[in-house]
């Protein structure tokens, strides 16, 4: 597979890294027989995170980037997790690991230390675990996040899993607990089984990790039964009691509850501990039997983990800190200073152009002042330079600080390179930023982000364009736009009568959207796409949103007191509401959301519904619309989790499968009068 290929446009690069990532999904989470290791792997992936970064018009919501390991094998049940099971975001090295705590620090607004819990990062598959009244009903793999494999009948088979809970003393089991972890193989298990495969002349396990999902997912138990899984827990999913207030009280209460848990998990250590605790596992992990490639690193207080909150894909209170960074050597050209769509200037070094495990970078982002200060980085040195796990390349430190002829240390500028107005630094904040709002580069960003795949998305507003047209003065906020005429950009640069008409179409088409995609647009401080689809989803229209309260705004699961104070500020500011009612009276309209929120109090709420047969007066989708407005969800298939099947004319196996299970069965006026809150 070429990942080293020529020089190719990004879009092209990004749909061929997509392409070939989840091509290794599917090697690595469905046939558990990946063709390449996790260095590369994660190579590619990051390679796309940062293009998609540098390029958000390419963010697709569909990528790879986005969503877990890949869908469910269709030879297994399937059913939903009740919350979705994330994967970690990724850390090389230490740099990379203090600048997450600086992120945790900052959202929980402590500049003193975290707790946080560090523990060796198991490598094997995650699976989840239900408990009703303390026995286990069912086991399913992580799938891709939002739904798992059946495995149950497999999961029974390892030891290390328990079939009941242990009650402590004077405490009554919960009545469901959802308790996540990662079943694995030890390193002596796994030789035996190879040596014995090839004794039988069968092809071995490439990894302990690729045994232990080879194991897990059989269909046949009683093979899984031979094969020695073992097992640690690591946190739950949803719990029917309170839950202690830290992430290592809920180990203990998960190991007080006869659930084995790592006893290698440090926990309660600040940041320099853990740092010092992920050294000694680097330089020990050959002394443990079993593999991991990493850390876990946690914020202890759940407090704090429900603050910080997720992306669609990884909690921001964890990181998986890997062993091997992918570094390489370099020398830099220059520092440039970039202006942001908030005026924030960003010191970029311009690198000589060097591969860093298969990707090549010719630009490392410097963060801020406090960072280039740190890392003592001035032109013409020559540079380690790492791939992060975050997002872009990174420069990790200076190899020949003693060079003679050095230029002075860097200074980051007091006016900004853009347009000469003053740069600042506002309250605590680190970021130098722009004062002037009318700042073109400000403008030009503020347009592109507004104009980008995951915003507006007008097709043809590319860079050049909007340079020409904020230059021009043409344009000078996202509003103008809509005033643009064919005429008026045809007399641009490289733009011909029929592209400027195909622009000004687009820019029409790009009036009807969504309240998410409108609320992203916006360009607010702290929201970003994850973000708008959730204020869409609790406010559903504009006009709620505009009127939200700093209190209302922190009542929502997922926002935190600092995306609810920059909401609010922005659309009390004389600018926020320009922009809003100018794209307003310009005719932007914001369509009904395509999708109806789910009702956490709907009648459906928490239940799980399978559709199967012909329905008499809708179809199967229009129902499942239904069902999620109402606050339910739909599966694929019949299973001990299913609350209820809706059976219409010719349903067949899946009918069979809930009268063996003992699962109700309903038809679609039994849908319907449940659905208005007059059934069960
Ligand atoms: O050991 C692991 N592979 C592991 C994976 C450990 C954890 O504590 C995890 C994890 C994936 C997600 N925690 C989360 C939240």
């Amino acid at each position: 597979m070429d990942t080293h290929g020529a020089p190719q446009d990004p879009a092209g690069r990004a749909r061929q890294l997509a392409q070939e990532i989840r091509e290794h999904n599917y090697r690595y989470y469905v046939l558990d027989a990946p063709v390449i290791t996790d260095q590369e792997y994660d190579a590619l992936f990051q390679e796309l995170l940062a293009l998609e970064t540098r390029h958000p018009e390419l963010a697709d919501p569909a990528s790879p980037t986005r969503t877990v390991g890949a869908p469910p094998l269709d030879k297994f049940d399937t059913a939903p997790h009740t919350l979705p099971m994330l994967s970690l975001d990724n850390a090389f090295g230490e740099a990379d690991v203090r600048a997450f705590d600086e992120r945790v620090r900052r959202a929980a607004r402590l500049s003193g230390p975290v707790p946080y819990t560090a523990e060796p990062k198991m490598d094997g598959l995650a699976v989840e675990l239900v408990y009703e009244n303390g026995r286990l009903v069912l086991a399913l793999t992580r799938g891709d996040g939002v739904t798992g494999e059946v495995v149950t009948a497999n999961a029974r088979t390892v030891r290390k899993v328990p079939q009941t809970l242990h009650a402590p003393e004077g405490l009554p089991l919960p009545e469901r607990l959802e308790v996540r972890g990662e079943v694995f193989m030890r390193k002596p298990g796994f030789l035996k089984l190879n040596r014995n495969r090839e004794a039988m002349g069968l092809p071995a396990f490439a990894n302990p990790r690729n045994a232990a999902a080879g194991s897990l997912r059989q269909l046949d138990s009683s093979v899984t039964a031979k094969r020695p899984l073992d097992f640690f827990a690591y946190g739950i999913g949803q719990a029917s009691r309170p839950l202690p207030e830290t992430h290592s009280g809920v180990l203990g209460l998960l190991s007080s509850l006869g659930l084995p848990v790592n006893p290698d998990i440090r926990a309660g250590i600040g940041l320099e501990d853990a740092l010092a605790y992920y050294r000694e596992l680097h330089a020990r992990r050959q002394d443990f039997d079993y593999d991991m490639d990493g850390m876990v690193l946690k914020a202890d207080s759940l407090a704090l983990q429900e603050t910080l909150g997720t992306t669609s894909r990884s909690p921001r209170w964890a990181v998986a800190v890997k062993f091997e960074a992918v570094q390489a050597q370099t020398r830099v050209r220059e520092i440039e200073i970039s202006v942001g769509r908030t005026g924030a200037l960003t010191p970029v070094a311009l690198l000589e152009p060097v591969e860093v495990g298969g990707v090549t970078v010719a630009r490392a982002t410097l963060h801020n002042a406090d960072e280039v200060r740190r890392k003592d980085v001035r032109p013409g040195d020559t540079v380690l330079v790492q791939r992060a796990g975050d997002v872009i390349p990174e420069v990790a430190g200076v190899l020949d600080p003693e060079r003679p002829g050095r230029p002075a240390p860097f200074e980051m500028p007091l006016v900004c390179p853009a347009c000469g107005s003053d740069a600042a630094r506002t309250g605590e904040e680190v970021v130098l930023r722009c004062v002037n709002p009318l700042c073109p580069a400000q403008v030009k960003e503020r347009i592109r982000h507004f104009a980008s795949k995951a915003a507006l998305d007008i097709e043809g507003m590319g860079d050049k364009l909007i340079a020409q047209l904020v230059d021009k003065g043409l344009a000078s906020t996202p509003v103008d736009l809509f005033s643009l005429t064919a005429e008026t950009l045809a007399a641009l640069d490289r733009m011909g009568k029929k592209s400027a008409q195909n622009i000004v179409d687009a820019i029409d088409r790009a009036k009807e959207t969504r309240l998410a995609r409108f609320l992203h647009a916006l360009g607010i401080r702290n929201v970003g796409e994850h973000v708008a689809e959730v204020l869409a989803d609790h406010f559903k229209t504009l006009e709620r949103t505009r009127r939200a309260t700093v209190e209302e705004l922190t009542s929502i699961y997922e926002v935190g007191e600092i995306v609810a104070a920059s909401v609010a500020e922005f659309f009390a500011s004389p600018e926020g509401g320009r922009l809003v009612d100018g794209l307003l009276e310009k005719g932007v309209r914001i369509r009904e959301e395509e999708k109806p929120a789910v009702s956490k109090q709907g009648a459906a709420a928490g239940k799980t519904f399978v559709l199967t047969g012909t329905l008499p007066a809708m179809t199967r989708e229009e129902a499942a619309e239904k069902i999620k407005a109402a606050g339910g969800r739909v599966a694929g298939s019949v299973s001990k989790a299913t609350h209820y099947v809706v059976a219409g004319e010719k349903a067949g196996s899946k009918l069979d499968k809930a009268r063996a299970l003992g699962v109700t069965v309903m038809d679609e006026a039994g849908l319907l009068k449940m659905l208005e809150g007059q059934g069960e």
